[in-house]
């Protein structure tokens, strides 16, 4: 407010106030304006890389303006926010997307033109900001493009990386990984300097009366960082709103410590200190649903959720309103359990710092948080150690302590004498050493917990979560579908198809409300349609092929079936299955006549997807993708009719290629794993089948597209259970096709074979958990209806066309909906331009 132009001044300001460009004259100005000057380029080396840089910059400018007014705007209304905190941002590429949301491709494209660019090239010159590993990541950048193109007032918060996921290198075979150094150049964050916290690590807690005689416990000593606001403009489509992602940088605090260090001549260890502090935000941790419990990782988890609380308490202050009002004004949801901490830190901040009576502060924290589920698996439930957040976080650790204390007194007074009970939801672990289990934590101080898919959210209640249902009813438990943005999955990928579906449906309105896809159907018989429909696909086919062609050498025919697998590598996933299939359909081949052979399906089973480094048995399975790969696309005898490739370097940007380009897409994950899944969703909605297990989100899939669109097979959830029982205490026996396809392993025909031991007894020798033997043959079963659907190409179009109808459930924007509604309790600000003034009072 200090900082606020006096009136006398302001007709200057507002004389001079920047407007963003408003025609292709105006882009192409600005464009050469940031060549010439940001850039201190000119027309004579202005390469495609400044091309890009200089657009971006332009876009930067144009976003940065309704940024501005977006802040003002919902500051002014005093509306709720909502803050989405996520470890993982997994944004790809901006410049596509902010061209398209704010509605000015086509007159960057034709300005480019002149100014001697394809838009095109200039687009691929932009790398991936690649700060997650997965789906979770994804779904994070999926929800902040909603809630800008819904307009609610929100933020998300997050770590600036300055090493993203590593880049994956594909080398005799085997994955190696590649720092990502990705912030050498980076025109969509805009440094706040000015914006800093102090984050304190270590030290100790010193008790002590106030004049009332009331207990106050104060955190001292230890050491100190800085966080460093990075903001990222979020621009919605089709609407000025623009948010914000906050992006913390870690960097030594200039405090009196390292003076001192400095004046006694120590120079080298205050800039090792310096780097140390650095560290923190140095880089994204590579695991997919797993928790390995390094400090370090513990430290980033505290030094985001405290610069982020502070900042949001920060904001709350400056209205003046009574704390209790805080959780009218504040929502905040947790992407899993890795920003717990901020449960116990907003408590600490309330009692500690603002003197509120434990009672009052507990009420305000559990009614501002939310916490979202995001997997079942046993190895990925977060626990920290107790010594280690004593070391790091000693106040925090007593408050948990207290936290639980009034928990466990609350539940014994619900069911008397149960110490198993007791035990089970207790949210310390009694083992050695004892564990704090984050998940207990966060259900404890949120009021809603949520998973991301039907089955997934009943399996939380009936299962991990089962006793916390008990304790604190069924309604605290709820379910929120996943989604995903068609804007990037549908209108950036698949551009043609956009607009084929835009000339059928009413113009772009599908693109804000997907329900209204469902006017398709009228065309499944649409002979024009349908021809432009198959078109589409087959160029999407084409240009992947050639992709292929470029990256990996393998000629591969767009007319074949592409069968496509790209996520994560994880034996959950069972792309170890996929490969044994392609095994298996290599080996029938090979056994047939020339005659036979001629009369079968050309097929390309396409691989993608990031092990993570210490994840030997994931690793394993990309060796034997590729190995298979070489033996098969080199045998005269196969030719076209089955070829396997492994795509290096899956991530957003070429999954915008790759999904576009899917005849049939594996979604196998053993029943009841896979949390939700949203590649699912992407490749439905871009006109391809998908064959799956019914797990997470297939299943509602396939209650919208209908059960005769989508190839299910598979053991269910329910029995999964059992038959591991069985593997392990009765005898377990190998489907035959599988134990053929283990013996031409073991002969050596993809290498040596102590290379895949490991993969093969996992299956055979040691209890097969992932139930690989038991779903084989209806897998292999399942395929060959597949081959036989792809033969008859009409009825194979209707039942793509048919789908794509039925996708508008899987939009992000219904799924942000349901938070608002059913969570956050928050209301969209809709702009009205005429209302909006210069400046706040
Ligand atoms: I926990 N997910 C992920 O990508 N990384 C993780 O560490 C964890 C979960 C995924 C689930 O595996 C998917 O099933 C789900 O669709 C996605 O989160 C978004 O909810």
């Amino acid at each position: 407010v200090e900082a606020s132009i006096p009136e006398p001044q302001r007709e200057a300001w507002l004389k001079h106030q920047t407007s963003p460009f408003k025609d292709k004259d105006g882009f192409e100005r600005e464009v050469v304006r940031h060549v010439e000057t940001t850039l201190a380029r000119s027309l004579y080396n202005c390469d495609e890389s400044a091309a890009y840089a200089a657009c971006a910059l332009a876009f930067r400018d144009r976003l940065i303006l309704e940024w501005n007014r977006t802040q003002q705007r919902q500051t002014f209304a005093d509306s709720k926010r909502v803050y989405y905190l996520s470890l993982e941002f997994l944004m790809g590429r901006a410049l596509d997307n902010a061209m398209l949301n704010v509605g000015q491709k086509d007159l960057a494209k034709a300005g480019l033109a002149e100014l001697g660019f394809r838009i095109e090239d200039v687009i691929q010159q932009e790398h991936d900001a690649a700060l997650g590993n997965g789906g979770l990541g994804r779904l994070a950048a999926c929800f902040l493009d909603s809630l800008a193109s819904l307009n609610y007032p929100a933020w998300g918060y997050g770590l600036r990386y300055r090493y993203g996921i590593f880049k994956q290198e594909i080398i005799d075979g085997y994955q190696v990984e590649v720092p990502d150094y990705w912030l050498d150049f980076n025109p969509w964050e805009f440094p706040r300097h000015d914006v800093t916290v102090d984050i304190q690590f270590y030290g100790h807690v010193v008790k002590s009366t106030d004049e009332s005689g009331k207990t106050v416990c104060r955190w001292e000593g230890g050491e100190t960082v800085k966080a460093v606001a990075y903001d990222v403009p979020i621009p919605g489509y089709d609407t000025p709103t623009t948010n914000n992602l906050r992006l913390w940088s870690s960097k030594a605090a200039s405090g009196e410590f390292d003076f001192q260090k400095f004046n006694s001549g120590d120079y080298e260890s205050s800039v090792a200190d310096q780097q140390r502090a650095e560290t923190i935000s140095a880089v994204l941790y590579p695991n997919d649903n797993l928790d390995r419990g390094k400090e370090l990782r513990l430290k980033q988890q505290y030094f985001w959720v405290a610069a982020s609380l502070y900042d949001i308490v920060r904001r709350f202050k400056k209205s003046k309103r009574p704390w209790k009002e805080f959780p009218d004004k504040v929502a905040i949801q947790l992407n899993d359990t890795h920003p717990t901490l901020a449960i116990v830190e907003l408590q600490r901040i309330l009692v500690d710092l603002e003197g509120l009576e434990w009672d009052e502060a507990w009420n305000i924290v559990v009614n501002t948080f939310g916490y979202t589920n995001h997997t079942v698996l046993p190895e990925a439930l977060e626990k920290w150690s107790v010594p280690l957040i004593q070391h790091l976080l000693p106040r925090h650790l007593q408050i948990i302590y207290d936290v639980n204390l009034f928990f466990l007194q609350s539940v014994e007074r619900q069911f008397p004498n149960n110490r198993d009970l007791l035990r089970e939801v207790s949210i310390i672990e009694e083992s050695q050493p004892k564990m704090v289990r984050m998940a207990h934590l966060a259900i404890v101080g949120s009021h809603k917990v949520n998973g991301v898919a039907e089955l997934h959210s009943d399996l939380i209640k009936t299962t991990i979560f089962k006793d916390f249902v008990e304790i604190f009813g069924p309604d605290k438990f709820t379910n929120v579908t996943n989604g995903i943005t068609p804007r990037r999955w549908l209108h950036q990928a698949n551009p043609r198809l956009s607009e084929l579906i835009a000339s059928k449906t009413g113009g772009k309105g599908f693109l804000t409300d997907l329900t209204l896809l469902s006017k398709l159907e009228l065309y499944v018989d649409d002979k024009e349609f349908r021809k432009e429909w198959a078109e589409i696909k087959y160029a999407n086919k084409v240009r992947l092929a050639k992709h292929i062609k470029a990256t990996t050498g393998v000629t591969v025919s767009p007319s074949a079936l592409f069968d496509v697998q790209v996520k994560r590598i994880h034996e959950y996933k069972r792309q170890q299955m996929n490969i044994f299939g392609a095994i298996h359909r290599y080996l029938t081949l090979k056994a047939m006549t020339p005659e036979e052979r001629q009369k079968q399906l050309p097929r390309v089973s396409i691989f993608g997807g990031k092990a993570a480094p210490g994840y030997w048995m994931a690793k394993q399975i990309i060796h034997l993708i590729n190995n298979v790969g070489a033996v098969v696309n080199n045998d005269k005898d196969i030719g076209d009719l089955l070829k396997v490739v492994f795509l290096e370097d899956y991530n957003v940007s070429k999954a915008e290629m790759i999904i576009p380009a899917s005849d049939i897409s594996e979604h196998i994950s053993t029943a009841g794993t896979e949390a939700s899944g949203t590649s699912n969703m992407k490749f439905v909605l871009n006109g391809g089948l998908i064959i799956g297990t019914c797990d997470g989100a297939n299943i509602e899939i396939t209650r919208e597209i209908g059960e005769n669109n989508i190839f299910l097979f598979g053991n269910l959830a329910e029995d999964v259970e059992e038959l591991r029982h069985a593997h392990l205490y009765g005898q377990h026996t190998i489907d035959a096709d599988l134990a053929r396809v283990f013996d031409e392993i073991e002969r050596g025909t993809f290498g040596n074979p102590q290379d895949f031991a490991g993969m093969v007894s996992a299956v055979r020798d040691h209890g097969d958990y992932y139930l690989v033997s038991d779903d084989f043959h209806s897998y292999l079963e399942t395929h060959a209806l597949v081959d036989e659907a792809y033969r008859d190409q009409e009825q194979w179009l209707t039942k793509c066309i048919t789908s794509v109808a039925r996708m508008g459930f899987f939009s992000s924007d219904r799924c942000i909906n349901e938070y608002a509604e059913g969570i956050w309790n928050i209301e969209p600000l809709v702009v009205d331009r005429d209302k909006e003034t210069a400046a706040p009072k």
